[in-house]
C-alpha cells in the first residue's frame, strides 16, 4: 500500500495589527474547508500565524507585547480549528507566538505544533534559529525582535509518527540551516512541515533583496533532496503593515523537485499528493546515512583545521 499524504500548503495573505484570532481563525477555516473538498489530510499554516508579525515593532509596554501569544492551546479562540480538523479529518501545522509558565517564570517561545485528523495534538516544537536582533535599531525600514521578543526554543529537533509516516517539523530562519533538516534526517523524517514570515527587503544586506524566492527555494529543495525528505514551506505572503513578504509557498518532494506552489500573496491552497515511500529511493541509495556518511571524517577534519573565522 503507497503512503500517499495530501497536503495542502495553505497560505496566508497580510493580517494587520488590528485583525482579531476570530477573523484570521475564520480564514484558516476557509482554507481547511477548500483542503477537505480536495482530499487533503494535511494543511500547513504559516509561522506566528493568528496574528500580524509583531517582531517588526519594538513594543516597550509587556502587557501589549504579550497580547499577541497564546497562553493555552488550544484556547478559546484557536478551539475552532481543533473542531474542524475533527469534522473534517484534516489535520494541521500551525504557528504561533507561546507564553508558557515553566521553572516559575513566565517564557516566551516561537511555536509550531501538529495537530492530526481526530483534532490531538501529536507534534510540538519551538523554534531554534532566532533571526534579527535584541535591541531596538532606529535605522531599519522596520525592525525584526526575535532575539528580544523569543527565547531559544528548548525541544530540539524531535520527529514523531503520524499521517503514516515519520513527520519533523521547523520555523522559519531554521530553514536556511542544513542541521535543521540533517538533525531530523538523521532520526528519518520523511516530511518535514515550515512555517515562515520572509520581508522581501533584508535591512542588513539589501543586496540580497533581489534573491530572495531564490533563497526560499533553494534551501528547501537542497534540504529536502540532502535528506531524502518531503519539506512543505508555507508562508505568511503580500504587503503586511507596510512590509512585502515573499510568499513563494511551495512543496518539495524528496528528489528536491518543487511539486506545487502558490502563485499569488494571499489566501492560497497549493496542494501535493505526496507518496512517502518515495523517500526510500534516495535514503536507501545516495543518502544511505549507515553507508556513506562520514561522521568520524567531518569531526577530525574540524579538530585538525578548528574553525574559520569570518573575514
Ligand atoms: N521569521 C524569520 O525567521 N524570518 C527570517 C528573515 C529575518 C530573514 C527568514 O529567515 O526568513
Amino acid at each position: 500500500m503507497p503512503r500517499i499524504v495530501t497536503v495542502g500548503a495553505a497560505q496566508l495573505g497580510p493580517i494587520a495589527r488590528s485583525d482579531t484570532r476570530k477573523q484570521v481563525v475564520e480564514r484558516m477555516i476557509a482554507l481547511m474547508n477548500d483542503a477537505a473538498q480536495h482530499g487533503c489530510d494535511l494543511v500547513v499554516f504559516p509561522e506566528l500565524a493568528l496574528t500580524t508579525f509583531f517582531p517588526r515593532w519594538y513594543i516597550e509596554d509587556q502587557a501589549e507585547l504579550d497580547q499577541f501569544y497564546e497562553r493555552e492551546m488550544p484556547g478559546p479562540e484557536t478551539q475552532p480549528l481543533f473542531d474542524a480538523a475533527k469534522r473534517l479529518g484534516v489535520g494541521f501545522y500551525l504557528g504561533y507566538a507561546e507564553l508558557s509558565v515553566e521553572d516559575g517564570r513566565p517564557r516566551h517561545f516561537n511555536t509550531s505544533i501538529t495537530v492530526d485528523k481526530t483534532g490531538t495534538i501529536v507534534g510540538k516544537y519551538r523554534k531554534i534559529h532566532l533571526p534579527g536582533h535584541a535591541e531596538h535599531e532606529p535605522w531599519r525600514q522596520f525592525q525584526h525582535l526575535e532575539k528580544r521578543y523569543f527565547e531559544t526554543g528548548n525541544l530540539e529537533f524531535n520527529v514523531f509518527r503520524a499521517f503514516d509516516g515519520v513527520i519533523g517539523m521547523a520555523i522559519c530562519n531554521d530553514r536556511r540551516w542544513p542541521e535543521t533538516y540533517r538533525v531530523m534526517g538523521l532520526q528519518g523524517a520523511e516530511m518535514i512541515l515550515i512555517g515562515y514570515n520572509t520581508p522581501v527587503h533584508n535591512p542588513p544586506a539589501p543586496e540580497h533583496d533581489a534573491l530572495s524566492h531564490f533563497h526560499n527555494e533553494l534551501v528547501m529543495q537542497s534540504g529536502a533532496y540532502q535528506n531524502g525528505s518531503w519539506v512543505v514551506g508555507v508562508a505568511k505572503a503580500g504587503v503586511e503593515e507596510g512590509v512585502m513578504q515573499i510568499g513563494n509557498s511551495i512543496i518539495v518532494a524528496p528528489s528536491g523537485e518543487i511539486v506545487a506552489a502558490c502563485s499569488t500573496v494571499g489566501d492560497e491552497l497549493a496542494i501535493a499528493r505526496c507518496d512517502l515511500d518515495l523517500t526510500k529511493s534516495y535514503k536507501n541509495t545516495t543518502f544511505n546515512f549507515a553507508k556513506h556518511r562520514e561522521p568520524q571524517a567531518y569531526a577530525m577534519i574540524v579538530e585538525r583545521k578548528g574553525a574559520v573565522p569570518p573575514a
